[in-house]
């Protein structure tokens, strides 16, 4: 096998969507800068009209639907999507914005290269709805994690975590905004990791290069602005 073959093994990555797709532009945005160096096989919608598809084909990656109203039961909706990713061969499946629960088949299928960003800091707030529920909470902090994605929804391994305040006079959509921010700035950073072969998990946690980094849990601008050069 020569080295581009080897690149094409390693890089390839499909994503998941059912939305806006603002962490989908955010990937795209650091594949084109040479921040993260993946080939996006593919953005699957599971929602037709998601204005994710319209980012995808203006950056030429191919699209599809599989809208999950046309399966009689998640098992099927979980197969068909299984086959559309297979069909790409990636290394790394991404939900970006991905609002359908995966069944157990689907996780165990994809085991170890299944990555979700969830908004909030997990373990709080796990489901939906977490900006209103954080603010409801009186929390000082919100913010995004990069997750593992396994049977528990929303309770795999923690990857990269990023904290924002919560701020007087905030919304769930002011939040949310300040929240989307850090999140597009992990995303990439969790993938190209991931792809580099850095993450390993251990005792249900995630090691960067073999080791537990001590802010784990917590938000670390340090470690992400000197691996990522911020670019706006
Ligand atoms: N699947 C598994 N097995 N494990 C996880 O950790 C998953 C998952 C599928 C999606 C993303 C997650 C999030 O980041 C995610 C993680 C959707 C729901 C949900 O309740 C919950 C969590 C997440 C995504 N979905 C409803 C359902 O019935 C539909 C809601 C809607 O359409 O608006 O699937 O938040
Ligand atoms: C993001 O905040 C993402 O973390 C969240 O939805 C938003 C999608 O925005 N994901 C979930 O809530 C998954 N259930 P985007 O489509 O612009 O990336």
């Amino acid at each position: 096998m020569n080295q581009h073959e080897q690149n094409q093994l390693r890089c390839g990555v499909v994503v998941l969507v059912s939305g806006r797709g603002s962490n989908l532009q955010a990937i795209i945005n650091a594949v084109r800068s040479g921040r993260l160096p993946a080939e996006i096989r593919a953005v699957i919608s599971s929602e037709p009209g998601a204005p994710a598809l319209a980012r995808a084909r203006t950056a030429g990656i191919p699209t599809y639907t599989i809208d999950h109203r046309e399966f009689a039961t998640r098992e099927q909706f979980d197969q068909a999507l299984m086959r559309r990713i297979d069909a790409c061969n990636p290394r790394a499946v991404v939900l970006a914005g991905f609002m359908r629960i995966l069944g157990n088949a689907f996780i165990d299928h994809y085991a170890g290269r299944l990555i979700n960003i969830h908004p909030s800091l997990l373990p709080a707030f796990p489901g939906l709805n977490t900006h209103a529920r954080a603010l409801q909470s009186g929390a000082s902090h919100h913010g995004a994690s990069v997750h593992f994605v396994t049977h528990e929804v929303d309770g795999g391994p923690i990857i990269i975590q990023a904290a924002v305040p919560v701020l007087p006079g905030d919304t769930p959509e002011t939040l949310a905004e300040r929240v989307l921010g850090e999140e597009h700035r992990i995303y990439p950073l969790a993938i190209r990791w991931f792809l580099d072969g850095r993450l390993s998990v251990e005792g249900g946690r995630v090691l960067l290069d073999g080791q537990q980094r001590p802010e784990q849990g917590l938000t670390h601008q340090e470690t992400a602005h000197s691996d990522t050069p911020e670019t706006g």
